[in-house]
């Protein structure tokens, strides 16, 4: 039996002999790459966290002891260690096991999250709740150099700093990476500290001497540390955390378990806030994801083993923004894009590449993002903000007072809109609707397939005296759906004479709305189906449509409360329309993670439910013919 099938918990870790432990590290990357290359999942943060999260487990006593894990991305080992080896055969599967910490699924994760920048705020609180408890538990959060360009976590430090006597260990877990190497001045000071030259060559010889890193206390790294701090203290005279009153031990060879071992528990001892700076090396162990410039092995989904390639990607919704914001930037010197710390994923690296200067990482960063974005419309540039749907209800605040209160043309390209699925309930993209259309001002394009995201994202950037969106999902474009007629900006996707049904579908729920008109067609109801491009400001001609038909159907890939149809719906309302009408969109819940078919299957947002429902609905309005009425 191999030592990592030997593990039930963190005792049965606290108990392998020191020397055994590269080998169980060694067992875990083999099981890491192999299991996430059937699944998909995050490959190469995982591999980077290997020892630090054995280190921890051989420290602190978890689950009493809680370690929180920032965004949650890297927590695989910790499953592995806290007996939930088996369920990696369905990772991120329907039923089994989260891609994210879960709390129905252990006692050892205390928080499930997947949005960055929060496990130093959630270890502050419990940290009080210690204390107003009368208890001496350390936490300990875990975040890594990306995360910590994130917001919360300085306003975290700043509550962490100032309690001496409760036991907050935050180990930083370094690996100069977010998905593109982390940016900004924190990661710089982050760099000094983990790279001065004259430390890193003492600390070479002191290796090759003691042929191991020196541990914490022991004189040599006492010397070691002495020495990097008098000449931090020249590069970096402000001396970053230890300047805020938190205790900084490090850096720390982050593969070194016994280091790291004797770190933590010098921490723990302490019994106040201290910072242990740990250097890692992201994707370690597995050639592929260890030389990954791009991050491609950061979250991919399912791949081979041995190459550690994903098979070809379709057209994406991704890429052909991608495309298309390359194209308009070359006519445009006034277009900026904006990321939050995400240039591939959100399809920036072309533009980023093409026009350098125009292009601004953040950091995970974006309710900064949003009022910098502001920033730079006042000076005259129409910023163009990429962000996955669900990280832009981090910034809704900043939206709308210090974008859309000051009517500057800010674009918000939210990509992943809609259901994800397998990232779990915190990564669906099923808000953005809702807290759009409560923006004063706030124009909304859902496009359905590329030809629409290509004519659309031109006509949102070329608004110029306010905020726009654009959303659109995941995953490969749809086949494209050609309009018969266009009234005033909506497309009219079909038209059955003596239509009683209004079929209004946003975005990418056309095809579905096109396959509920057939089924209704099928029993004898006639429908128009329009696609109505912008889910705000609602065209003039689609309440009067509405009016015309016995019922109105809107079809979204959003939340109910506050959404397209909710908006559409208090708009017909306004103007003494009283056509009934049903929403087919995402009830307000969490949703369990799954393949997006099954988790739209289980809601009902699919043809044959949201059909079955018309047929229902029509009969129940009594104005077709008995046939209908009773089938
Ligand atoms: C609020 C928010 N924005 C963006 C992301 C997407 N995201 C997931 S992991 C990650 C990088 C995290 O970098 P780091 O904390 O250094 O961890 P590493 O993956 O390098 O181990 C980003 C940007 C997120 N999870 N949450």
């Amino acid at each position: 039996m191999g030592l990592l099938e030997s593990i039930t918990g963190p005792d049965d870790v606290k108990t392998i002999d020191a020397a055994q432990i590269p080998k169980l590290a060694e067992e875990i990357r083999d099981f890491l790459v192999a299991a996430v290359a059937k699944t998909g999942g995050h490959l190469g943060p995982n591999l980077g966290a290997v020892e630090l999260t054995i280190a921890l487990h051989r420290v602190f006593n978890s689950p009493s002891e809680p370690i929180v894990f920032d965004t949650g991305h890297q927590a695989y080992v910790h499953k592995l260690l806290t007996g939930r080896r088996a369920g990696f055969a369905q990772l991120r599967q329907r039923g089994g096991l989260s891609g994210y910490p879960s709390r129905a699924e252990s006692e050892h994760d205390w928080v499930e999250n997947s949005h960055a920048s929060t496990a130093l705020s959630y270890a502050d609180g419990m940290a009080k709740a210690f204390a107003v408890r009368g208890k001496k538990n350390t936490v300990v959060a875990v975040v890594g150099d990306g995360a910590l360009t994130g917001g919360m976590c300085w306003e975290a430090l700043n509550n962490i700093a100032a309690a001496k006597d409760r036991s907050v260990v935050v180990v930083v877990n370094d690996n100069g990476r977010s998905y593109s190497p982390t940016i900004g001045g924190l990661a710089e000071h982050l760099t000094t500290l983990r790279t001065n030259p004259r430390y890193e060559k003492a600390l070479e010889k002191v290796k090759e001497v003691l042929g191991r890193t020196p541990l914490v206390g022991e004189p040599l790294y006492d010397a070691l540390h002495g020495m990097k701090k008098g000449l931090k203290d020249v590069l970096t005279p402000q001396g970053l955390f230890e300047d805020l009153g938190l205790k900084y031990v490090g850096p720390i060879d982050g593969h070194d378990v016994a280091a790291m071992e004797s770190a933590f528990a010098r921490a723990r001892r302490f019994g106040g806030p201290v910072i242990v700076h740990c250097v890692t090396t992201k994707g370690l162990g597995y050639g592929p994801a260890e030389n990954d410039q791009l991050d491609h092995l950061h979250g991919p989904g399912a791949f081979d083993p041995v190459t550690g390639r994903e098979k070809p990607k379709p057209p994406s919704w991704t890429s052909t923004f991608s495309d298309e914001i390359v194209q308009i930037g070359a006519d445009r010197p006034d277009i900026v894009a904006i990321t939050a710390a995400m240039l591939h994923p959100v399809g920036l690296a072309a533009f980023a590449e093409a026009y350098p200067q125009r292009t601004f990482d953040v950091g995970i960063a974006e309710q900064h993002a949003v009022t910098s974005a502001a920033g730079m419309a006042m000076g005259g540039l129409h910023p163009v903000f990429c962000v996955y749907s669900t990280f832009l209800n981090r910034a809704f605040d900043q939206m709308l007072m210090d974008v859309a209160l000051h009517r500057l043309p800010v674009t918000f390209v939210l990509d992943r809109a809609g259901v994800t699925g397998d990232d779990g309930p915190s990564h669906n993209g099923m808000w953005d609707l809702s807290i759009l259309s409560l923006v004063p001002g706030m124009k909304i394009a859902v496009p359905r397939d590329g030809t629409r995201l290509r004519e659309l994202l031109h006509e949102v950037v070329a608004v110029d005296d306010g905020p726009t969106a654009i959303r659109f999902p995941k995953g490969a474009l749809p086949s494209e759906i050609d309009h018969i007629d266009r009234i005033g900006t909506l497309d009219v996707l079909r038209r059955d004479a003596s239509a009683d049904v209004l079929l209004v579908a946003y975005g990418p729920m056309g095809a579905v709305a096109l396959e509920v008109a057939q089924r209704l067609a099928d029993h004898g109801i006639a429908s128009t189906v329009i696609d109505p491009r912008w889910a705000l400001p609602i065209d003039p001609s689609l309440p009067t449509l509405a009016a015309s038909h016995s019922l109105v159907v809107t079809i979204e890939d959003g939340g109910r409360h506050g959404g397209a149809g909710a908006t559409l719906a208090s708009a017909l309302r306004d103007r003494g329309i009283d056509t009934p009408l049903r929403t087919a969109s995402i009830p307000q819940r969490f949703l369990d993670h799954g393949k997006r078919a099954e988790v739209l299957a289980e809601i009902g947002l699919t043809a044959q439910d949201i059909a079955r429902d018309v047929v229902e609905a029509v009969a129940g309005l009594g104005s077709l013919d008995a046939d209908v009425r009773t089938s």
